[in-house]
């Protein structure tokens, strides 16, 4: 309603603004949560309220009339289709020089990753957030993400055994062969539920291949984890299909911000002005660095510093595919959540997460998501002629992402006797060199911000997101992004409120 007063604004609900939004109201705040994504509490005609990762339906894309699937291709063959436009629950989001994958709803990426929640080695933390103090992120607030967010490893018994996981015994042969350090990753999946799904108990999910367009059982995304928590308090109050626009200073103190409706074509239906004490920036890393990039360059945050837009980074993400000879098959039956990786970040810069290729048929292929130490930092601009910002990224510059791949699978090619899939993603392209999944950088922690995620130069707003992470965590990035939350808030409701 125009006019409405509330204490504490957060733009988005990903893990910056779920965690945010908890310890806030835990503290005895009135939190509103506005989020441009649906609720995703609701089932379609199907009876699910999400899609299948084979059969992409309207709920699959944000606002596409043909879908933009990470694996175009497959034997050769293209993969994507038409679909209704409708604010569907993944955004490919083009940019200049690369596609960025986010997840939009409520629970931001939650809804749609692989639940792989990774903590850095301790050693390579510094490399990652240099001014954050190590011994606390490992003594409590790592801890504190990975109760918060029901962290897990995967019954290495069970695992042995079970078909779903056939693919990643035989990444870890590879692996071992060649010499590589094989790791096993934890998850936020319930495994209890994956053995029920293996038994055939229940309805299938991870088994079912979800998980790009989100899981209808099974994966503990915000929703059920620090979202029901923070629900739980009383004081929560969120809108979905809310898009903020604007944040400014308001005349009698605080910042008013403007807020535009959607329905599920994409089109606002009403405009609403709220004016908040205090605002969190959770939009993830794209949404938040593009909100502070237009808000400075338009004057409507005229004292935001020269940092606002700078340090973007794509955790160095590239993909690959290996074509495994006959005696190494893969399974027809593939778990969609990770449970483990290939660690060659000392020696060739590179974590490679060996990832499934839920396709239900025998694909003989090995399939993987690399995590690479990429130096090149893109920034965010505005152009006012075009209305829009832009992000400077080139595709030229995976190339140290590819070379540091290239560390662990030319190896493991040479060992095996393999070669490279090139059906995967078009024209014969043997690395997946166009996208990421791992936004990270925008409004970098010590520089947009001080070492809390307070913004320079308007007191009372924050940033809470990956935007704070300087493009690479070297490994997954959202257990970092939900410590990182939880370490920043815990001294700002110590010292703001
Ligand atoms: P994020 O979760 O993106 O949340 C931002 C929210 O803000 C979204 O819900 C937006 O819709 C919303 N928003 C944006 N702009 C506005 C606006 N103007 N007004 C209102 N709302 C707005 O941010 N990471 C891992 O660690 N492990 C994995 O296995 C993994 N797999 C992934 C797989 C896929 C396909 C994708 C896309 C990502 C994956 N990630 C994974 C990355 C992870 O999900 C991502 O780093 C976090 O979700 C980022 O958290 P933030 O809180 O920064």
């Amino acid at each position: 309603a125009a006019g409405s007063h509330v204490p504490a604004l957060i733009i988005g609900s990903g893990y910056g603004g779920s965690v945010t939004a908890l310890r806030l109201a835990q503290a005895g705040v009135d939190v509103h949560l506005v989020e441009m994504g649906m609720a995703w509490d609701t089932p379609g005609s199907d009876g699910k309220i999400f899609a299948n990762t084979t059969k992409p339906d309207h709920r699959s894309f944000w606002l596409r009339t043909r879908t933009k699937q990470p694996l175009s291709n497959f034997l050769g063959f293209p993969l994507d289709k038409d679909v209704p436009r409708y604010t569907g629950i993944l955004d490919a989001e083009e940019f200049g020089g690369i596609t960025v994958y986010q997840g939009r709803g409520v629970g931001g990426g939650s809804l749609v990753n692989g639940g792989m929640a990774v903590t850095p080695r301790r050693e390579n933390f510094g490399a990652v957030l240099p001014s954050v103090n190590v011994d606390e992120m490992y003594d409590v607030y790592y801890p504190r993400a990975n109760a918060g967010l029901g962290v897990t490893h995967v019954d290495p018994a069970w695992w042995e055994s079970a078909a779903c996981y056939q693919y990643a015994r035989v990444g870890r042969k590879h692996a071992q062969r060649s010499g590589f350090p094989f790791v096993f990753v934890p998850n936020v999946y319930d495994w209890e539920y994956m053995k029920q799904e293996a038994a055939g108990a229940v309805p299938t999910s991870a088994l079912e291949g979800e998980v790009i367009y989100g899981n209808n059982h099974g994966k503990k995304t915000l929703q059920k984890t620090y979202l029901a928590r923070a629900a739980a308090t009383g004081r929560l109050t969120v809108s979905p299909l809310h898009r903020v626009t604007s944040v400014s200073p308001a005349a009698g103190g605080g910042y008013t911000v403007v807020v535009e409706q959607l329905d599920t074509g994409g089109n606002t239906t009403a405009v609403k002005t709220v004016t908040a004490d205090r605002v969190f920036f959770a939009a993830g890393s794209v949404g938040t660095g593009k909100l502070l990039t237009r808000l400075k360059a338009t004057g409507a945050l005229p004292h935001l510093n020269n940092e606002i837009g700078k340090g973007w980074g794509d955790n160095g993400n590239v993909m690959c595919g290996r074509a495994n000879h006959m005696w190494d098959a893969t399974g027809k039956l593939q778990s969609a959540m990770p449970t483990a990786g290939i660690d060659n970040w000392d020696a060739g810069g590179a974590f490679a997460e060996v990832a499934p290729l839920p396709t239900g048929i025998e694909t003989y292929a090995s399939f993987y998501l690399s995590i690479t130490k990429n130096p090149h930092r893109a920034e965010f601009t505005w152009n006012a002629a075009a209305g829009r910002v832009e992000l400077d990224w080139q595709t030229a510059w995976k190339q140290p992402s590819i070379d540091a791949a290239k560390t662990i699978f030319d190896r493991i090619n040479a060992k095996e006797g393999t070669i490279y899939r090139t059906d995967l993603f078009g024209s014969h392209r043997i690395w997946g060199d166009h996208l990421t999944y791992h936004p990270l950088g925008g409004a970098v922690l010590g520089k947009a911000t001080d070492n809390y995620g307070r913004l320079h130069g308007h007191p009372g707003l924050y940033v809470v997101d990956g935007s704070l992470i300087p493009g690479n965590t070297s490994v997954n990035p959202f257990v970092t992004i939900t410590a990182l939350a939880e370490r920043n808030i815990e001294e700002i409701i110590a010292t703001d409120l």
